[in-house]
């Protein structure tokens, strides 16, 4: 990608070298000496032309997104329709996150497990040294503090992302809180994760061949790199969310879930929601866990088409949760914006992300109207005429009726999360919130029933160990559609052994003994002999919270069944809606040789975690047979 030529220049040319004085002299007053050290050592290898010290204002965001739209790198939407809002196009080979270039670099090839990509720590730092080599010529590095979690918070987490991409800074301004606030606890000698960051498009070489700048700078070469035991994160060759905003899965989920294992508290991939019963005023608190693109943001932000309910949001993708005082599990958002699949999102399915999305926003891979605002597949205005598809392209009605999508599937808007018109007034509370009830959830056309409940702990882990689901286009590299294992939904993002990793589950459900959230398995996906859903989905979903909740309280009985207990067809609200006893019955179907061949599958992935399989999760598969056997009989 790009065009190369020779250079006579001589002088502006060659390579800057950073003295630690230099960089001091450049930097925040509050920035301490370790962290002027590591942004002079990453400068001497990285060899940018510029350091930049992000703060994280308002100042700041007017000049990197006006020096981006100058540069190409951003088209300013109609700020009539889109105030403040800007669209991004990637380049076709950098649209979603890598799974194969992504490395658990732990000391031990078994702390990182069959599930991850394995690789040497000093091997892959000699990768990462040749390739950081000279990564940043001609461009600038940004050094952008940020804390996952409220500013200051006992649960909160602070980094430093060096960077040598604006379009990163931008979105992580709006995915993190990010600037001097965060410099300034880290120079109060918080604790903090540095995290390196590179597209590995660096506009000149060492030989002096210049290289012009590209809307969508990146390499074909990608390695997405993490090395637990030193908390580092180092990524090389891609622009593109999780690959690139390094706050996200690298450090909220693979590096945080190996410091919650060491620490006793968990980073899950679930989004965090309030449900208020409004009759009693009394306040729930729900996580889930669902695979990427498979529902998180719209169980979020829900609309209960029920009465009686409110549900405030809290987080969309990342919860971290740990026991509190009162021997309850609290969860805190890390992140400070939605990061979100924009296909399909409208006001039909979800009017509150619609509504977050107004201004201030960044949209990556979406269509283009002649109007400069944006459009996708599944966005409640009809298909217009013409649009500028996310290749940069013209595209027509003709190009949809070919089969061309005008967004990329996995496109997405960066929004601040404070814009959520639904927002709990307690989502930055440092201390979290106690949560009553876990879900766990994946695209299942068939098997899985609507809702189930736990048995009990230990059948709640296996819940969240078995969970199996249709790849959708979060991941470039995994074939779409097929279905794959994604365990607790954190399949991409689990920093450590799997195996260990339900050990700890186990172990926390032990310490906290009762006061454990129950685990509800839920499916919204599955289909009839028509192919089609048959549950409504969305606001409906409400329905299924609200059978959870009067579970919780234990105001409502249940009927054992071979996956969980299920809830009585006369205890349920249908109310208002076309689902019919024999759809019901549909939704709840248990074909017991189904299941027998899904948990001789189910063993047959839980072989290669070997001894560390926890005994309790065998324990459980052997309960699940007696299950089916007697539903058999
Ligand atoms: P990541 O951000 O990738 O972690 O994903 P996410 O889980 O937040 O995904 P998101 O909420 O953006 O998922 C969007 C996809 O799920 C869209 O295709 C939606 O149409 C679909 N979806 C969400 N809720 C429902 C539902 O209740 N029923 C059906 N049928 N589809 C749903
Ligand atoms: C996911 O894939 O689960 C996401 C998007 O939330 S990304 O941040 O790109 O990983
Ligand atoms: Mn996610």
């Amino acid at each position: 990608c790009g065009s190369t030529s020779q250079t006579q220049e001589g002088n502006a040319m060659t390579d800057k070298t950073y003295t630690v004085e230099e960089v001091r002299a450049g930097a925040p007053a509050e920035a301490p000496e370790e962290l002027i050290e590591f942004v002079a050592k990453t400068a001497n290898l990285a060899k940018p032309d510029s350091i930049y010290w992000a703060d994280g204002s308002d100042e700041e965001w007017d000049r990197l997104t006006t020096e981006m739209v100058e540069a190409g790198v951003f088209t300013r939407l109609n700020p009539e329709k889109r105030p403040n809002s800007f669209l991004a196009r990637s380049l076709p080979s950098d649209v979603a996150r890598v799974e194969s270039r992504t490395f658990i670099c732990s000391e031990k090839e078994e702390d990182a497990g069959p599930t991850n990509h394995w690789y040497d720590p000093v091997e892959m730092k000699k990768i990462l040294h040749e390739k950081f080599d000279g990564a940043m010529r001609g461009r600038t590095m940004y050094v952008v503090p940020f804390s996952m979690g409220p500013l200051g918070g006992p649960i909160s987490k602070l980094g430093i992302e060096l960077t040598d991409s604006p379009y990163v800074v931008t979105n992580m301004r709006i995915m993190t809180r990010m600037g001097s606030k965060a410099l300034k606890l880290i120079g109060e000698g918080g604790e903090w994760v540095p995290a390196v960051h590179s597209v590995g498009y660096p506009l000149r070489d060492a030989d002096g061949t210049v290289r012009e700048d590209t809307a969508w700078p990146c390499n074909d070469e990608k390695y997405i790199t993490h090395f637990p035991e030193t908390n580092e994160i180092w990524s090389y060759g891609s622009g593109y969310g999780g690959n690139a905003l390094l706050g996200k899965k690298c450090y909220a989920l693979r590096i945080a879930s190996t410091m919650a294992r060491r620490q006793g508290w968990m980073a899950e991939h679930m989004l965090i929601l309030r449900l208020t019963d409004e009759k009693t005023g009394k306040q729930y608190h729900v996580t889930a866990a669902f695979p990427s693109a498979c529902g998180k943001t719209n169980l979020a932000m829900l609309q209960p088409t029920i009465p009686g309910y409110k549900v405030e949001t809290i987080g969309d993708d990342i919860a971290w949760m740990r026991p509190g005082p009162d021997g309850r599990l609290y969860a805190i958002n890390p992140e400070a914006g939605f990061f979100g699949v924009a296909p399909g999102t409208s006001y039909d399915t979800n009017p509150m992300a619609m509504d977050t999305m107004r201004g201030n926003s960044i949209f990556t891979n979406v269509a283009l109207t002649d109007d400069g605002d944006v459009w996708w597949e599944g966005i409640d205005a009809p298909l217009p005429d013409h649009l500028i598809d996310w290749t940069g392209k013209d595209y027509t009605p003709a190009d949809a009726a070919e089969g061309k999508k005008a967004a990329h599937p996995n496109s997405r808007f960066t929004v601040p999360a404070s814009q959520c018109p639904i927002i709990c007034k307690d989502w930055e509370a440092p201390q979290g919130v106690p949560v009553d009830a876990i879900l766990f959830g994946g695209r299942r056309a068939s098997n899985v029933p609507l809702v189930a409940e736990q048995y009990e702990n230990a059948h709640g882990v296996f819940i969240g160990a078995s969970v199996a689901s249709e790849v959708t286009a979060a991941a470039t590299d995994v074939k779409a559609g097929s279905l794959r294992h994604d365990p607790f939904a954190m399949l991409p993002f689990c920093g450590y052994h799997m195996a260990d990793y339900w050990g700890h589950w186990l172990e926390l459900q032990e310490k906290l003994g009762d006061k454990f959230p129950k685990v509800f398995q839920v499916n919204w996906f599955r289909k009839g002999p028509d192919g089609k859903f048959m549950w409504p989905g969305y606001g409906e979903n409400s329905r299924v919270l609200d059978w959870i909740v009067r579970r919780v309280g234990g105001q409502v009985d249940a009927i054992d069944g071979v996956t969980g207990r299920y809830p009585k067809f006369e205890d349920f609200n249908l109310d208002g809606i076309d689902v019919d006893k024999a759809t019901w019955d549909a939704l709840f179907e248990i074909d017991p040789d189904a299941w027998a061949a899904e948990m001789d599958e189910t063993e047959e992935y839980f072989k290669q975690f070997g001894d560390k399989l926890p005994a309790k999760i065998t324990e459980q598969l052997a309960k699940f047979r007696e299950r089916i056997a007697a539903a058999k009989a």
